[in-house]
């Protein structure tokens, strides 16, 4: 169907999506001989198309191709490899308008931020592994560092096609093939991709798409012939493919949950923290795992700070995700809504004071409005908890250790952010911080060469940068 969509006339007709899509295995789009499912506009509960659901003898098919292209990649100079991968990222930078309207239509998020950051970066990630493709023995692994084989990837719903590039483009640019399963969610950007990978002339089997739901991703995982495991999603997914892969020789990268500190000093410049703190929380409707989603202010700023953020959220716009002027899009499904409104009512159970903009939320589709709560100790679940929307918990401090003591009171550790003029503090608070990344005076900042990964139930491996580069290479000699 060709998509229309009223209030948004520069997005008519951008994008064609096909009744029904089916697996892309060995270079071609193939039925499955599993069922089928639905995925829906969360911001109209429209379905979209339905889509092929692959069983193990599917997901046997996809490795076995990705097997058979291995030999061929792998052996492929490695200027060569790069050749395809700047060719995918040109055609991304060419089909932009075409990903990002897509992309919001199937996740819910705004326009501005699938056309300004998430695509943007997925070009930048494939032109940065296509610059590493033939320099490898420079990642400091040797001089001759090989890749693992055969990768068997598994992304969530919340950014499908930056989660796609993350895991994509350093496995090609390494030499591994792939096969990879988008979440059920959210399954046409990368589909979309798949056709790319035609457009590119890549190889056949060197990229697979297998959809379906969570046991589509457990035949992945266990498959005895997939050599590497990348997993992005919540740690108890994370912990599951953990068990599953025990005791194999499997290598595994696991980039899982969190629930990050923001913090406030009191010397910060406020305006532009309301700022970090607005776009921290509500960026892709909190559904991002390093959200800055505990906030800690300095007591002697508290009230001043949570002025102006009342007076900067009762701005921003809630409603159809292909308006550019959209801030906060569509929950992505309904099990996610229903899971951030239980935490909401939580909160208010456990004692917390509940606070939202006056808003009108749409008829149909799912919405949550951008929510704070004060008063929120540490031993509430709204605190501990990630609970992946535009939920924002607010605790105090009064010293710099105390701040860092709350901070790490978390068994996640996945990013932090800081907020004061001064850069020894800065540089204190970074220290001690159990996060894998700490911003300073800025939060949510992503670039394809800094290492981005986790402590603690935030998973292990880093993605990104060198460093993301020896998940997928054996040390060689
Ligand atoms: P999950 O429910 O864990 O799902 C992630 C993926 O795993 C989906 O494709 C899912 O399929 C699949 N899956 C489910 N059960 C599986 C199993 N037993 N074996 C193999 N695969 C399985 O996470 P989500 O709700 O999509 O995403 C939200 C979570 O991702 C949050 O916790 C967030 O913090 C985390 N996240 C982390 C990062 C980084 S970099 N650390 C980045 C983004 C998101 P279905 O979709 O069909 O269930």
């Amino acid at each position: 169907m060709n998509f229309e969509y009223a209030p948004a006339p520069e997005s008519r007709a951008i994008v064609d999506i096909k009744p029904s899509y089916g697996l892309f295995i060995d270079g071609e789009f193939v039925d499955g001989h599993g069922h089928s499912f639905k995925t829906v506009n969360p911001a109209t509960e429209e379905t979209l198309a339905e889509i092929a659901e692959a069983d193990d003898a599917d997901v046997d098919r996809a490795v076995k191709a990705a097997r058979k292209a291995f030999r061929g990649w792998s052996r492929m100079p490695g200027k060569e490899r790069a050749k395809y991968l700047f060719r995918i990222a040109r055609i991304i930078q060419e089909r932009s308008r075409e990903l990002a309207v897509l992309e919001s239509i199937d996740n819910g998020k705004p326009i501005k931020e699938s056309r300004d950051v998430d695509v943007p970066i997925v070009a930048a990630h494939f032109f940065y592994h296509a610059g590493w493709a033939d320099k490898l023995e420079h990642a400091g692994l040797g001089a001759n560092p090989q890749p693992h084989g055969v990768a068997g990837q598994v992304i969530p719903w919340n950014f499908p096609l930056l989660m796609l590039a993350w895991k994509i483009a350093p496995a090609l640019a390494c030499g591994n093939t792939v096969v990879l399963k988008p979440a059920e969610t959210t399954p046409l950007t990368a589909l979309l991709f798949a056709e790319i990978c035609q457009q590119a002339d890549l190889p056949p089997g060197v990229v697979n798409i297998v959809t379906g739901a969570g046991g589509t991703g457990q035949a992945l995982v266990s498959h005895p012939d997939v050599d590497k495991v990348a997993f992005t999603g919540s740690t108890d997914v994370g912990k599951a493919i953990a068990r599953a892969i025990a005791g194999t020789d499997k290598k595994a990268t696991l980039e899982l949950g969190g629930k990050a500190a923001n913090i406030l000093f009191d010397d910060a410049p406020i305006d532009q923290a309301v700022e970090g703190i607005v776009s921290g929380i509500f960026f892709n409707q909190g559904h991002v795992c390093c959200a800055g989603s505990r906030l800690l202010l300095q007591e002697s700023v508290a009230d001043e700070v949570m002025a102006k953020l009342k007076r900067r959220m009762g701005t921003l716009r809630i409603g159809d995700p292909l308006d550019k002027n959209t801030d906060i899009g569509a929950i992505n499904s309904a099990e996610q809504l229903a899971r951030i409104r239980a935490l909401a009512e939580i909160g208010e159970d456990e004692g917390a004071e509940r606070w939202s903009p006056p808003c009108e939320l749409p008829s149909s589709g799912f919405w949550f409005p951008p929510t704070v709560f004060t008063g929120v100790s540490q031993a509430h679940r709204i605190a501990r908890e990630e609970i992946f929307g535009p939920v924002l918990s607010v605790l105090t401090f009064r010293t710099p250790a105390e701040a860092v003591e709350k901070a790490n009171n978390t068994p996640y550790g996945l990013s932090a952010g800081v907020w004061t003029e001064k850069g020894s503090r800065i540089l204190f608070m970074a220290d001690r911080l159990k996060a894998g990344v700490v911003w300073a005076n800025t939060f949510n900042k992503f670039d394809p060469a800094s290492p981005f990964g986790g402590y603690k139930e935030s998973g292990y491996g880093r993605e990104g940068g060198r460093q993301g580069l020896a998940s997928y290479l054996k040390a060689g000699a």
